[in-house]
């Protein structure tokens, strides 16, 4: 048992350890659960013996000093971080401390969701944005204005009326975790820096010193308070905010007001529930006193106001031990190493695996059997293994074993190969690889395919393991016998399923090619597909070029549509299918609507204050449709710097071409 002042020592250093790493570097070196933990038992041991705080201790700051690479600012109004709840009674005592120093029996609350990301300052001097700071260590923080002013949704110049002449408004600056997603997917395949999650992908972003790095990340601010002002807001917390949304500055649209602690609880339990389903990370519920001059009265303490108080949620980082991995052969041959975990409680749900990615992952991770790793678990995605915990000199003591990358295909043992460029090692097997074939059928019966009812992945096992399915073909030939002679198939069920094949028959061209599996050819590609060549027969003959015409198929997905086209074995199983009777509607086009309806865009060249992905998707929700090269059919070029061929085939055929502050015109007008 070591004394409380050896127990202090040690959690000093390593707070003071992992506080530098998180703050100063962008990289945690342990998850945040682990951190408060270490910082709750030290707050314990301290308020014990107070005579063994030292004036430096971790519990008296609030975040880490600024890196000298920025110019530092001083906050005019101290920037106060947030008391944690980690219980239900945790927030029962804050109301009870609160009913108390107020004298009054029922108290307004306003409750925001706590978003996971980096707290800023943004400075509008006559409405205008003229300065913007981290929240550093409270005091001062860095001048981040340029990075900020890069920011689609913070606006420059605020409109309205009654705009303060000085109003200083903070928030979170976060990423969705679609946006980190496919951040990730892409660093990954460039061999670039990584990151552990939306969090440290904002903080990264926010502290590049080139702000045409920062303006390609997918940033997003919202506004949860207000700092020092000139003249006057509301007297409320809620209507303070809903006036910065007039002034065009975005705030959440889950805050809520309520009345008495228990309406809270209410709040927190439907939060929760929504959790998984939100497009960004947050970690717990904010409440504030909503009542301005009740907040005045209640005043701070140290670092923290008396008057909000954070209730977190379960931890979305957590670490466990690393047991073992195992490989495992997707539909396209694609082997992804799988992490077999110590299981662990991530986010309210019990994990015991979690994905590796890939090979390179591994390497890039360093990580070995017998580690103490960081999983993730957040929203709908795979749980991943984002670090390994490599400051726990006591966890990581056991036998390190090397994490082993096969030489052949698991399932059948043919060759693996790895095209020139990509991420992925494959089994060369195709479908004559049981665990391929698996995989195909799988993708082929799931819900946004063909939508076969009841063949779930254990029946598709059998039938492929007792040789029932050769092929995708191979369902619509299954016999009530067949399927009955399988383990635990009743009579009943056999029946059902050979209604749901049937059923089956009936689809949409774009179902049908959406379940052929055609690598990189998701739902939308394959929608796209059918619009534009309204038959199969179409598809299947179409030339590279002619694919590349069609939106979102660039020359990779034309070349794998191409390549499943001219498989000799695909055509035989296409016959099969088409003999067997599925069949679809004509198609028809949707006239679509939204006030960018009937036009066909194509954004090429390099853009600044978004990606081409972005621009895209943004013209494709009003209504547009977008393309990847120029046809006598593209009704806009929009072309920035290094706009190639593009630009030239638009100007011969003389389409429209704008620049990318155009585009933002249009953009901003109609969205
Ligand atoms: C977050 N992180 O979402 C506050 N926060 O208020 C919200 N943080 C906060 N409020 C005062 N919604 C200090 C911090």
């Amino acid at each position: 048992m070591p004394s409380p002042a050896e127990e202090i020592a040690d959690l000093t250093v390593r707070l003071k350890r992992w506080g530098a790493a998180y703050f100063e570097i962008d990289t945690p070196l342990v998850p945040d659960a682990d951190y408060d933990a270490a910082m709750m038992r030290l707050r314990a041991l301290e308020a014990d013996h107070p005579e063994l705080q030292a004036p430096d201790s971790p519990t008296q700051r609030v975040g880490g000093a600024p890196l000298s690479a920025f110019e530092t600012i001083a906050h005019r109004m101290p920037m106060l971080s947030l008391d944690n709840a980690f219980s239900e009674s945790d927030l029962i005592e804050f109301h009870r401390r609160v009913v108390e120093r107020l004298s009054v029996s029922e108290i307004t609350y306003c409750c925001e969701p706590k978003l996971d990301g980096v707290a800023v300052s943004i400075v509008y001097e006559s409405g205008l944005l003229t300065q913007a700071a981290t929240r550093g260590d409270g005091v001062s923080g860095e001048d981040i204005t340029a990075n900020v002013k890069t920011i689609r949704n913070v606006p420059l110049m605020l409109s309205g009326d009654d705009i303060p002449s000085y109003l200083e408004v903070r928030g979170e600056i976060t990423i969705p975790r679609s946006g980190f997603e496919q951040m990730n997917a892409r660093a990954r395949l460039l061999g670039q820096k990584v990151f552990v999650n939306p969090r440290n992908a904002a903080a990264g972003s926010l502290r590049q010193l080139d702000s045409s790095v920062t303006a390609k990340r997918p940033l997003e601010f919202t506004a949860y308070s207000v700092g020092v002002f000139d003249g006057s807001l509301p007297a409320s917390h809620d209507a303070t905010l809903r006036v910065l949304a007039e002034w065009g500055i975005p705030i959440s649209e889950h805050m809520q007001t309520v009345v008495g602690i228990e309406a809270c609880e209410v709040y927190y339990e439907q939060m929760a529930v929504q959790r998984d389903a939100l497009p960004f990370d947050i970690d717990g519920i904010v409440y504030k006193v909503n009542s301005l001059e009740q907040q005045e009265r209640l005043g701070f303490i140290s670092r923290a106001p008396r008057w909000a108080v954070a209730r977190k949620f379960p931890a979305q980082e957590v670490s466990t031990r690393l047991l073992g991995v195992d490989f495992q052969v997707g539909r396209t041959g694609a082997i992804t190493p799988v992490a077999r975990l110590e299981p662990v409680f991530v986010a309210g749900v019990t994990v015991s695996n979690a994905t590796l990615h890939n090979i390179d992952e591994i390497q890039r991770l360093s990580v070995a059997i017998g580690d103490v790793v960081v999983v993730r678990r957040a929203g709908d995605v795979i749980p991943q293994i984002v670090s390994v915990v490599r400051d726990d000199t006591e966890t990581n003591v056991g036998v390190r074993e090397p994490i082993i990358f096969p030489s052949q295909c698991p399932a059948c043992g043919a060759a693996l190969a790895r095209e020139a460029g990509e991420a992925a090692i494959r089994c060369v097997g195709g479908v004559g690889c049981q665990a391929q074939l698996k995989g195909v059928v799988r993708h082929f019966a799931s819900r946004k395919a063909m939508n076969i009812d009841g063949l779930g992945d254990k029946l598709i096992d059998q039938l492929v393991d007792e040789g029932l399915l050769t092929s995708v073909a191979d369902l619509f030939r299954l016999t009530k016998d067949g399927v009955g002679a399988l383990d635990r198939m009743g009579e009943k069920s056999s029946e059902n399923l050979l209604l749901s094949v049937a059923a089956a028959r009936e689809t949409t061209l774009s179902k049908f090619i959406y379940a052929l599996g055609i690598r990189e050819v998701g739902e939308a590609t394959a929608r796209s597909l059918s619009e534009h060549f309204m038959t199969l027969d179409a598809v299947l003959a179409a030339s590279v070029e002619a694919l590349e015409d069609v939106d979102d198929v660039g020359p990779v997905v034309a070349q794998h549509i191409r390549t499943f086209a001219v498989d000799e074995r695909n055509r035989v199983i296409l016959d099969e299918l088409l003999a067997a009777g599925i069949n679809w509607p004509d198609v028809t086009l949707d006239a679509g609507d939204g006030p960018l309806a009937g036009t066909i865009w194509v954004v090429t060249g390099k853009l600044v204050a978004m990606s081409r992905e972005e621009a895209e998707s943004r013209l494709r929700a009003l209504g547009a449709k977008t393309a990847s090269s120029v046809s006598k059919k593209t009704t806009s070029v929009v072309a920035g710097p290094g706009a190639g061929s593009k630009r030239k085939r638009a100007e011969s055929l003389a389409i429209p071409i704008i620049d990318e502050s155009a585009l933002l015109v249009v953009l901003e007008r109609h969205e």
